[in-house]
């Protein structure tokens, strides 16, 4: 009994003595250190969460019969799976691209999403556009003529969209198919869809005067359309998802979703 009275006798003084050290610090600076602490405790948080809210989605959108599906299975396989894959739902997966799985050392994942073209399946865009880091939008450089109203309609929408224009969604617009000779260049191609975004900028916009549709408009007012005018980058690249030529729609998707 008696040695646990002496420990709590020496533990009082030890007490007393720091509270009187403490009091013989300045005020100012004991203040100085609270307020130090809790910068770094919040900064320290602030990376935390901003660390946590870096997306590592890409999506892939386009028509339907651009290729899509083919480089999807060429990022994550390094293979085309030729004649093996018909899937209506969206294909996703989160993975290191197969052109860097000889890499050693640790690399962040990439999450891909391949949405399905046809029109009535489009609206699962809505739900992935606001996790994205890029979008990539393939177009078919080979069939490209018939198809590029169709094409520019849904780039219109997707470059129209809330989600795109406020956070600023990057977008690659990537002719495919340029494995054969007659595929059209990607200058030609850019030069048309504008051309069509332009026309299509005329049409929408005196049917939103009735009912609002679209949630932004196109581009600036009185100019002829061209891409550098929208708010997100949008940038064109070519590929082909058969030989597997994609080191371009790499490229884009390492520059928004850093390993
Ligand atoms: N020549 C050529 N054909 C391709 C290429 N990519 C896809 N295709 C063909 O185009 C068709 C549609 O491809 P798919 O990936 O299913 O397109 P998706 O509908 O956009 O998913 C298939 O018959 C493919 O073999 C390519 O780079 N070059
Ligand atoms: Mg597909």
């Amino acid at each position: 009994m008696e040695g646990s009275e002496e420990i709590v006798k020496k533990l009082r003084e030890l007490l007393q003595q720091s509270e009187k050290r403490i009091r013989e610090i300045p005020q100012e600076q004991l203040y100085v250190a609270v307020a130090v602490l809790i910068a770094t405790f919040l900064f320290f948080l602030l990376i935390r969460l901003f660390k946590r809210t870096k997306s590592n989605t890409i999506i892939l959108a386009g028509l339907s019969g651009s290729g899509k599906t083919l480089l999807f299975y060429q990022l994550r396989d390094g293979s085309s799976h030729q004649g093996t894959v018909t899937s209506m739902d969206p294909n996703e997966g989160t993975f290191v691209l197969h052109s860097e799985s000889a890499k050693v050392g640790k690399i962040k994942p990439v999450h891909v999403i391949d949405v399905p073209g046809h029109s009535r399946l489009r609206t699962k865009l809505d739900e992935y556009l606001p996790q994205a880091a890029g979008l990539v939008f393939v177009v078919d450089a080979l069939d490209f003529l018939p198809n590029c109203r169709g094409a520019a309609e849904y780039l219109y929408d997707i470059l129209t969209k809330g989600s795109v224009v406020e956070k600023k969604i990057p977008v690659l617009i990537l002719c495919n198919k340029t494995d054969k000779v007659t595929a059209h260049t990607k200058e030609f191609i850019r030069k048309q869809l504008e051309k069509e975004l332009d026309k299509l900028r005329t049409s929408r916009t005196a049917l939103s005067e009735a009912d609002i549709t679209n949630e932004f408009t196109l581009g600036v007012a009185g100019e002829p359309f061209s891409f550098p005018q929208c708010h997100n980058k949008v940038t064109v690249a070519e590929s082909s998802g058969l030989t597997g030529e994609i080191s371009h729609l790499e490229q884009f998707i390492r520059e928004y979703v850093r390993p």
